[in-house]
């Protein structure tokens, strides 16, 4: 059965209306979900552990008697690390290593220690940046569970200088995910709970008796979890609330079109909400990628999510030319980009708006999810207009420095007492004022 995947074309005159119509998705806001999780997380924030324990016991189908028996201690995460089949253990171990050696990077770029300088009168201003003391990383149990998502959350984390890392992933009927405790002993997280869902973010964000209270909570999860990190959001930090994956290819027709079918259903395969879209100059290509997508789909063991997705969200767009390709790019503002060309950098000039950019026919954007080093976690559903990806920056903070020299007082004072008079603020114009001369 062949895949009937929509196909737009950039001079038809109802080109915009169907690109929107692609492109729309709404997260889906169930109200029933959200009451739900805020129910559970008002019963954490009354009764901790004990509530807690029953609600794991009941969803997760266990039957623990205490918090502290669903913790995964060290020894346990070391003897899953070796439990490992070495060739996996060893990818794991080269994945996080670049992923480590790519937020360094990061962090001496966004400034460690940040910035401080000092004006003619002795005045010092600066910035001082610290990292946040306690993190908590929500990994979804089943089979959304990527232990590179362990990595990719946890290895900025520790980059930035998080003191304590504490992870949280569900183990529904007790089953344990050898390979999610092998990254997390890998990427340095300090301390697993076996709890997941609202309960676990409720924990999490007050604390209980046996869970320690974070500062921020990042990682995806199910509807449940989004709604209860909605819900805490201002009481602790959370990441972003990651939509479905997204690919979008940027193809100048001469890379084979088996690779560009693949790289499409690498993402479609994610789940059935994902998106996958090729833009491309030559008509003649698309109907190469087209018939690489119908030969390749039945030799993929998720091709019922593939073609579920490729079908609702995907689409083949046809451009007058590349430049006209960067610009519906930029509209899209795609979590991740694909530029499939000969000399990729100068597309690339032109890109504003991705979360992650590929460039050159060999960058395939699945090894940028696993071990090219940047991190995977990326902004979704045209966020990225305006935000970034997960990195060291998320698990730091600023402050500011301010110290007035004595001559600084007399001059800052007068402009202070000027504008708090205008304000109508008298306490604030008396203190600068008493520090005249
Ligand atoms: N592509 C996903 C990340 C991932 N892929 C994990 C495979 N495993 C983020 O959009
Ligand atoms: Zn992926």
């Amino acid at each position: 059965m062949t895949i009937q995947i929509r196909k737009l074309d950039s001079t038809a005159a109802d080109f915009k209306t169907r690109l929107s119509a692609v492109l729309a998705f709404e997260a889906s806001e169930d109200e029933a979900i959200d009451r739900a999780a805020a129910q559970i997380l008002a019963d954490v924030k009354a009764r901790g552990d004990a509530a807690v324990l029953e609600y794991t016991n009941r969803f997760d189908k266990l039957d623990a008697q205490t918090i502290g028996s669903l913790e995964i201690g060290k020894e346990e995460l070391q003897a899953a690390l070796d439990g490992l089949a070495p060739a996996r253990r060893a990818a794991l171990q080269t994945a996080a290593d670049r992923v480590r050696a790519y937020h360094e990077r990061q962090k001496q770029e966004t400034g460690g220690d940040g910035f401080r300088y000092t004006e003619a009168d002795g005045t010092v201003l600066g910035q001082k940046v610290t990292p946040l003391d306690r993190v908590g990383i929500y990994v979804p149990g089943g089979k959304a569970a990527y232990p590179s998502s362990v990595l990719m959350n946890a290895i900025p984390a520790k980059v930035a200088g998080v003191q304590e890392i504490i992870m949280v992933v569900p183990t529904p009927n007790g089953v344990k995910n050898e390979l999610v405790l092998g990254a997390a002993s890998i990427a340095g997280v300090d301390r697993v709970f076996t709890i997941g869902g609202a309960q676990a973010v409720g924990a999490l964000a007050y604390g209980t008796a046996s869970v320690p209270q974070v500062d921020k909570i990042v990682g995806p999860g199910n509807a449940y979890v989004a709604a209860a990190k909605r819900r805490v959001f201002g009481i602790v930090g959370i990441d972003m609330i990651a939509g479905p994956s997204e690919i979008l290819v940027l193809c100048d027709g001469s890379t084979d079109p088996d690779w560009v079918a693949m790289d499409l259903f690498s993402q479609a395969e994610h789940d059935e909400l994902a998106q996958s879209i090729l833009v491309c100059p030559d008509d003649a290509y698309i109907a190469r990628v087209e018939a690489s997508i119908n030969k390749l789909l039945d030799t993929m063991p998720r091709k019922e999510v593939i073609r579920t997705s490729l079908t609702n969200r995907g689409a083949l767009v046809k451009v007058r030319d590349m430049q006209e390709a960067c610009d519906i790019a930029n509209l899209i503002a795609a979590e991740h980009l694909e530029i499939s060309a000969d000399d990729p950098q100068q597309w690339a000039d032109r890109i504003r708006h991705a979360g992650a950019m590929f460039l050159g026919r060999f960058s395939s954007e699945s090894l940028g999810d696993y071990c090219a080093g940047p991190n995977h976690v990326l902004p979704t559903s045209r966020t990225a207009r305006f935000s970034s990806p997960l990195g060291v920056y998320d698990f730091q903070k600023r402050s500011s420095i301010i110290y007035v020299s004595e001559a600084g007082a007399q001059t800052l004072g007068k402009v202070a007492a000027e504008l708090a008079y205008g304000e109508g603020l008298q306490a604030h114009a008396a203190s600068a004022e008493l520090r005249l001369k």
